[in-house]
């Protein structure tokens, strides 16, 4: 039996659920990549502003349909089971279930293409959120939208072509959400978009920037990827329902959203998301801090042969690489809002890193390297220089990542892979290796300019040879 609209009701009395009255909610959100991640945080949000007031008077109409562009995966776990799916929160203390109903159904772009572009058109979406990764957003090194990547399967097309009938319709514009690690993701995105809408439709660049927005969002919730351990732990405790869509997580989570919408939005802040006037110090702590440390526990922990970031981060010396890199390296470089206490958040993470309950691997993280370090630890590294000072530690990282790249912990998971791998197996010192990758033609030119002393502290690094700090 599968857990679904019918069989809810028999559910163990501990299992919490949704307290509203899912079929009478219309759909307001429309979400691109509707993978984990979403489910365990903008849909939990959201099913926790329709559950306000024990669901009496909670937020109304904010129903969710979700979108995957390719896979068939996720619409096949969630629609049997009409959108619903279990939240669980683990950790040493123990595990909280919870069954999300804020989710109305998936579609898969390019399957019903029409039905998507539909949902985006429709009178009652107001808010277009994305978790598509930080490759979905089709960048070329320097950060310009690259036009091949962001062809007629990507969310550029989707949400064009409903902008379009929007407009004809007379309809309000949307507000864009970007919910993905990247930089200022708001604006990024808001440029991207404005660059694809030139190119294809540029009549509607317009109304484009009147209508709608994309605040920036700083999204964190540590979400492995779901094991058949977990489905069948899970399963035991909805008292043998079988449920294919749920997702594992840790207790914590936080959301700091820009107050920037175009039209309504949900009472997120009633629920813990933080609304604010600038991201940035938020956003930045959390790509350099929190992501800065995990990649390089990622790369190194994989190169120290451990598998999970329980397990590295309870290895001493990847334990005070992670410290120096968050503390001394990352947090130099961020000025914190008031009340961000950035001693406290390091502490936090530490913690939350070695959550024994969460086996979060790290091949998970070392994916999509070519992605994320540009804001992990390529922006610390140059404002780290522009002050004089080194960073041992993400050089080390570094280091650890060019292993990665031979193809040491298997296949290399990066859209750039066949270009990575061929550059450091041609190259096999590392000094080479960073000069071909991130200077002249490199894949990642303009990422980051490598010193001649980063060079050195690189090499040394790969031979294992201490550097002093
Ligand atoms: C991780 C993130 O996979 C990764 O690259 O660093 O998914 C991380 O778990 C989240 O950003 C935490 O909020």
């Amino acid at each position: 039996m599968r857990l679904s609209p019918e069989t809810l009701a028999s559910l163990p009395a501990e299992v919490a659920r949704p307290l509203y009255d899912r079929d009478a909610q219309a759909v307001g959100i429309v979400h691109f990549g509707i993978g984990a991640f979403h489910r365990a945080h903008q849909a939990w949000y959201t099913d926790a502003a329709l559950n306000l007031d024990n669901g009496n008077l909670g937020e109304r109409d904010w129903a969710i349909t979700g979108v995957s562009l390719r896979s068939p995966g996720v619409a096949r776990q969630m629609n049997p089971q009409g959108g619903l799916y279990t939240v669980a929160e683990q950790s040493g203390e123990g595990s909280a279930l919870r069954i999300i109903g804020a989710v109305r159904n998936v579609l898969v772009a390019s399957e019903e293409p029409d039905a998507v572009i539909a949902a985006v058109a429709a009178p009652t979406t107001h808010i277009i959120s994305l978790t598509v990764t930080e490759k979905g957003y089709c960048r070329t090194a320097s950060g310009d939208l690259d036009f091949e990547q962001a062809h007629s399967l990507s969310f550029y097309y989707f949400v064009t072509q409903a902008l379009l009938r929007r407009r004809n319709a007379g309809l309000p514009g949307v507000t864009l959400l970007p919910c993905d690690n990247l930089a200022d993701n708001g604006a990024k995105l808001h440029a991207l978009m404005g660059q694809y809408l030139a190119r294809h439709e540029p009549d509607l660049v317009a109304w484009f920037e009147a209508n709608c927005t994309c605040p920036s969002t700083m999204i964190d919730r540590i979400v492995p990827a779901t094991t058949d351990e977990d489905r069948a732990g899970i399963a035991q405790a909805l008292g043998g329902l079988q449920d294919e869509a749920c997702v594992v997580t840790e207790p914590f989570s936080q959301w700091v959203i820009e107050d920037k919408f175009a039209g309504p939005r949900p009472k997120w802040e009633a629920v813990g998301a933080q609304l604010v006037a600038d991201v940035a110090p938020y956003e930045t702590a959390k790509l350099r801090m929190l992501n800065g440390a995990h990649s390089a526990l990622a790369y190194c922990g994989l190169k120290a042969g451990h598998t999970y970031v329980h397990e590295a981060v309870a290895d001493p010396a990847l334990h005070h690489l992670a410290e120096t890199l968050m503390r001394h390296e990352a947090a130099p470089t961020i000025t914190p809002a008031p009340n961000q206490n950035l001693a406290a958040y390091a502490d936090a993470l530490i913690a939350r890193f070695a959550n024994p309950a969460l086996n979060h691997r790290l091949i998970q993280i070392a994916m999509d390297g070519s992605q994320k370090i540009p804001q992990r630890w390529l922006e610390t590294l140059a404002e780290n220089a522009a002050q004089g000072r080194n960073c041992p530690a993400i050089l080390q990282a570094i280091a650890a990542w060019l292993h990665h790249l031979t193809g040491a912990n298997g296949p290399v998971d990066d859209p750039l892979a066949e270009k990575l791998t061929a550059i450091v197996n041609r190259n096999p010192n590392p000094h080479d290796a960073a000069t071909a990758l991130f200077t002249g033609n490199g894949p990642l030119a303009g990422t980051w300019q490598p010193t001649p002393a980063d060079l050195e502290t690189l090499t040394a690094a790969c031979t294992g040879v201490q550097t002093a700090a």
